[in-house]
């Protein structure tokens, strides 16, 4: 299974950060990735906290015949044409797409694989647990549920939509 984050806090060309994620859902195919499940739509504080706006944040699975390099290349292209500017680390964007998971590949990267912090995040494992309730961690092997009980990150997310 190959699953993609997607994240935005700032508003875009196309809109708020709701309507820039789901024109890219809409947009994916165009590029050779096919969009197999669409989790729920999620908001949350920054992690870390600080006084950026709100994220919004899903997870999807696709299929592609591209590879993971091909994959990121594809992704980061989407992300500049959406007005991604890229600053410090953490810094408020118009979107960010993230590979956490490609068929359980365990890869220094580029992408690096899986996604080295998705398992400190909930704005992830939610929207992860829509669309994959029984996915496992490809090094740690540990289910969703475990992973969310061991979350040190506090944050509470609310679904939108
Ligand atoms: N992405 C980050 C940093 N912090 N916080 C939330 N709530 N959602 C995000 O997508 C996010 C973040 C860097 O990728
Ligand atoms: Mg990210
Ligand atoms: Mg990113």
């Amino acid at each position: 299974m190959i699953v993609i984050a997607l994240g935005a806090n700032l508003p875009s060309r196309v809109g708020q950060p709701l309507q820039t994620l789901q024109a890219v859902v809409r947009e994916l195919p165009k590029c050779g990735i096919k969009v197999a499940a669409v989790s729920q739509w999620y908001e949350s504080k920054p992690v870390p906290a600080s006084d950026q706006p709100l994220y919004i944040n899903g997870v999807i699975s696709v299929e592609t015949t591209l590879g993971p390099s091909d994959l990121l290349s594809t992704l980061l292209s989407i992300e500049d044409d959406y007005g991604r500017e890229r600053r410090e680390a953490n810094a408020a964007r118009t979107l960010d797409l993230d590979v956490l998971d490609y068929d359980g590949k365990v890869e220094t990267g580029p992408p690096i694989l899986p996604h080295p912090r998705l398992e400190n995040r909930r704005f992830v494992l939610f929207p992860l647990r829509d669309i994959a309730p029984d996915w496992r961690h490809p090094v740690s092997g540990l289910q969703l549920e475990a992973l969310l009980k061991n979350l040190e990150d506090p944050g509470k997310i609310r679904q939108i939509k």
